[in-house]
């Protein structure tokens, strides 16, 4: 069996690759259309001088780099003459020490040079200005348009065709599925086609009326005439300060520069010649890139540019690549805004989700997928591209304000502002960190410079109040799926029975073809046929709606309506005198869910809670959402209530064991392994013995707290990672989930967590260290 008549749209360094990937798991009627000639094709991969720096704070991304210098090595078109990133300052070379961390995470080795070692490895370097670097022996050069020929060749040896000069024009499709393509001359049958246009991607996706949300932009790339001391075998070079890369090319050098402003590029204006992604040089905008390299290597003094020219590529609103099948035309998958660096890895990734159904990469970062329409709209890409673009080779904090701000913000916001929210943003949604009315604990710790930028002492006291009394936060952007027809659907969906009585509400997952964990979601059935689903966002969306027979309606509901979580010991007090709904401990349990009124407000309220404590998930239709504010505020008056945000919320969570997908579990996992065996019913899914674990530490107090994808070590050796970390005010000690092995995953075990060029002693406790028996929750 050939496999389904596959077409792929380009001809770069990632439809080589994928062709060679797919015909290697017996895929072999891959037809490759490429409007350049092959293989050089004009296209970024013809351009890019090769670079591949492995270390990556995202640990797919990491991953997708090993596989691809392994792959690239074996196969002759990789050179491998290590990496060095240099530090010309504190703040970079404290960035350098976190890098490092993320290579012993991510399983790639390097080490903290001082600038002697750093001269002696690259003698042109100007070692004065140096503070120190990171070397990384396996990072190197990938031969770019060789690996595009040998990947092609062996894809060509079981099967695959692959023709130049032929410019795709058309995407056929019927019914909602994508038939073939054309070309100038010729129709093409598919069953499946695969835009692999880099960053002609987003024309391709006009043709399939499918949105790729991609900026091709411009970067500038020199070469200079000959430099003594320059020579193939030098290692690559990143010089971040100063957005600048360098490599040899024999005795000449090639620069790289992020420094100029961002040059989007529009595709009507790229030149009509036999290289259209590389555009005119502007030498005014390399000016100061020139001075910064001189500084750096002096020997440049004088050089004069052999070659330059302004190259494109793409970027995204979040910096990751666009991987997987449109939600709108079925059969029709991209793999676009992938560097050369990740180019094997993605496509590996890809071939397997195709053909196997899944990855065994974690590809949630990286689904085409994953935005919100409002993440679509061509300004939005745009705006943050083009930031993303700038911070390139920033040290970028994970809480810095982004590029777009005020997308979304929940019918609270007006409140939310006159009590002083300090808001962050998820997902275009603005969410209140903390509020400034509310005074700053004084038991609260100093926190180290890194993990104390956008966080407050407050967070410390609305935790607090939160388990003393009781707090209001907003759970709107929480993505909610309302779900009508027979639960077998549902309930074939998930690893629990969810066909319980209307009223009850299923803490339950969403598992993929190999029982990895796809998602965490609550299930509330309102009534026999009818249920509000909490998903992880757009992902959840498309897998219901890709598995709902007709008849069934799945639909988003999070826009036009808005949530609040009540929670904490006088919960029940504040709510029981605002509502028809009987809200005593035997009419309304944990983990069940009524409709009726609060205050003249109708509400569908849910008694769970994410932070642990005694209450309910308040929900309604947008118009209302002043009015419920307005009621809880004003009734919670006599008993306290606070307004909290999502600082003491991740930090309440944790105390509680509470897991979150995406960062803490992952289709990596299974549920076994991250802990949430509870949530799978063994005629569903049989238990088995986990080899390794999602582990609960308590980090030594030195005021440092991890921040997530930090090493742990246990005798020496880096044996797992940090997912989530917080100051758990109530038990008062630093908190991190950690994966372990494990027969590490023991109460008392000692292990080290890196964190900068520090180590945190930290120990194995057991979990949930708050509340074990759930006795808030349940009163
Ligand atoms: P491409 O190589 O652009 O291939 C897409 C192909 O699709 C093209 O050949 C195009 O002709 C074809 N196509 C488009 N439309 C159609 C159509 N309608 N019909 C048929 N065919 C079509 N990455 C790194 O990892 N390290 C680096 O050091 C590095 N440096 C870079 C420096 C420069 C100056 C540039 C420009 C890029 C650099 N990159 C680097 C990025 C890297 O080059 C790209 O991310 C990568 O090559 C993209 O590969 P691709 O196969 O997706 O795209
Ligand atoms: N609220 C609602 N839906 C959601 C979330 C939410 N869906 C997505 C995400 N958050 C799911 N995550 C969790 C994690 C833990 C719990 C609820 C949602 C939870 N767990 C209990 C426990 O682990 O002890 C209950 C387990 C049980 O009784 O089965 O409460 O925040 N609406």
């Amino acid at each position: 069996m050939p496999g389904p008549k596959v077409v792929i749209i380009g001809a770069g360094i990632v439809g080589c690759a994928l062709a060679d990937e797919l015909t290697g798991r017996g895929w072999t009627d891959v037809t490759v259309l490429e409007q350049g000639p092959l293989f050089v094709t004009g296209g970024s991969s013809s351009h890019a001088p090769g670079l591949v720096f492995q270390t990556n704070p995202s640990r797919t991304l990491a991953r997708m780099a090993r596989y691809t210098v392994e792959k690239y090595s074996s196969l002759g078109c990789f050179s491998t003459v290590g990496s060095l990133e240099v530090a010309t300052t504190p703040e970079r070379l404290a960035e350098l020490h976190r890098r490092f961390g993320y290579g012993q995470s991510w399983e790639i080795s390097s080490s903290l040079v001082d600038p002697a070692e750093c001269a002696a490895m690259f003698p042109l370097l100007d070692k004065s200005r140096l503070l120190g670097g990171l070397h990384v022996p396996t990072d190197g050069l990938a031969l770019a348009i060789k690996a595009c020929e040998v990947q092609a060749s062996r894809a060509g040896e079981r099967g695959a065709r692959f023709i130049g000069n032929s410019r795709v024009i058309e995407i056929v499709s019927r019914k909602g599925r994508v038939s073939g393509v054309r070309t100038d001359d010729q129709l093409y049958d598919a069953d499946i086609v695969v835009s692999c246009a880099g960053f002609w991607g987003p024309a391709i996706g006009a043709l399939a009326g499918v949105p790729v949300p991609l900026l091709p932009m411009a970067h500038q790339y020199v070469r200079t005439t000959g430099v003594a001391g320059v020579a193939d075998g030098l290692p690559i070079v990143r010089h971040q300060d100063r957005d600048l890369y360098f490599r040899a090319h024999g005795d000449r050098l090639g620069i790289g520069s992020y420094l100029h402003e961002p040059m989007p590029v529009s595709l009507d204006e790229l030149p009509g010649d036999a290289h259209p992604s590389k555009l005119p040089y502007t030498p005014e905008t390399f000016k100061q890139s020139w001075s910064a390299a001189i500084e750096l290597i002096p020997a440049l003094r004088g050089k004069t540019l052999e070659e330059a020219f302004n190259g494109v590529f793409s970027f995204t609103a979040d910096g990751f690549p666009l991987i997987g099948e449109s939600r709108d035309l079925r059969g029709f998958w991209t793999a676009e805004a992938i560097w050369v660096t990740h180019s094997a890895g993605a496509a590996m990734a890809l071939a397997e989700w195709m053909v196997d159904g899944r990855s065994s990469l974690d590809l949630h970062e990286c689904d085409l997928n994953r935005f919100d329409a409002a993440q679509l709209a061509p300004g939005y890409v745009r705006k943050r591209a083009i930031r993303n673009f700038a911070e390139v080779y920033d040290i970028v904090h994970p809480l810095d304000p982004p590029a777009v701000r005020n997308l979304r913000v929940s019918p609270f916001h007006p409140r939310q502002a006159e009590l002083g929210a300090v808001f962050g943003e998820a997902a275009g949604w603005e969410r209140p960190l903390w509020y400034a009315s509310n005074p700053p604990s004084d038991e609260a710790r100093p926190r180290d410079e890194w993990s104390g930028r956008h966080w407050s002492p407050i967070a410390e006291t609305e935790a607090r109040l939160t388990r003393r009394r009781v707090a209001l936060y907003d759970m709107s952007p929480l993505t909610r799926l309302e779900v009508i027809g027979p639960v077998g659907f549902l309930n074939a969906l998930t690893s629990s029975n969810v066909d319980r009585p209307v009223g009850s509400v299923v803490y339950t997952l969403l598992l993929d073809p190999a029982g990895g964990v796809a998602s965490d979601v609550t299930v509330a059935r309102l009534a026999e046929d009818r249920f509000q689903v909490g998903v992880n966002g757009p992902l959840d969306l498309d897998r219901l709606l890709r598995a709902a027979p007709p008849g069934v309606v799945v639909r988003d509901v999070t826009g036009g309506t808005c949530g609040l979580g009540l929670w904490g010991p006088a919960a029940r007090e504040l709510v029981a005198p605002l509502t028809d709904i009987d809200v005593s401990p035997d009419a309304f349990k944990y983990f069940q869910v009524r409709r009726g009124y609060l205050g003249m407000v109708p509400v569908t309220m849910l008694r769970l809670s994410y932070v642990g404590e005694l209450g309910w998930e308040i929900y309604t239709e947008a118009e209302y959402g002043l009015r419920l504010w307005d009621t809880l505020w004003a009734a919670g008056q006599e008993y306290g209530l606070i307004a909290a945000g999502r600082a003491a919320f991740t930090s309440l969570r944790l105390e509680k064991g509470y897991r979150a997908w995406g960062v803490d579990m992952t289709t990596e996992d299974d549920p076994f392994q991250a802990g949430l065996g509870f949530a799978v019913s063994p005629d569903k899914r049989p238990a088995t013995a986990p080899d390794r674990r999602l582990t609960c530490l308590l980090v030594a107090d030195t005021g440092d707290v991890p921040m997530g994808s930090e090493p742990v070590y246990a005798g020496g050796f880096a044996v797992g990672h940090v997912t989530s970390a917080a100051y758990g005010h109530t038990v008062e000690s630093v908190i991190a989930y950690a994966w372990l092995p494990s027969a590490l995953a023991v109460p008392g075990t000692q292990v080290e967590i890196g964190y900068f060029d520090r180590r945190l002693l930290a120990t194995v406790a057991a979990e949930p260290l708050f509340d074990p028996k759930h006795e808030r929750l349940r009163r």
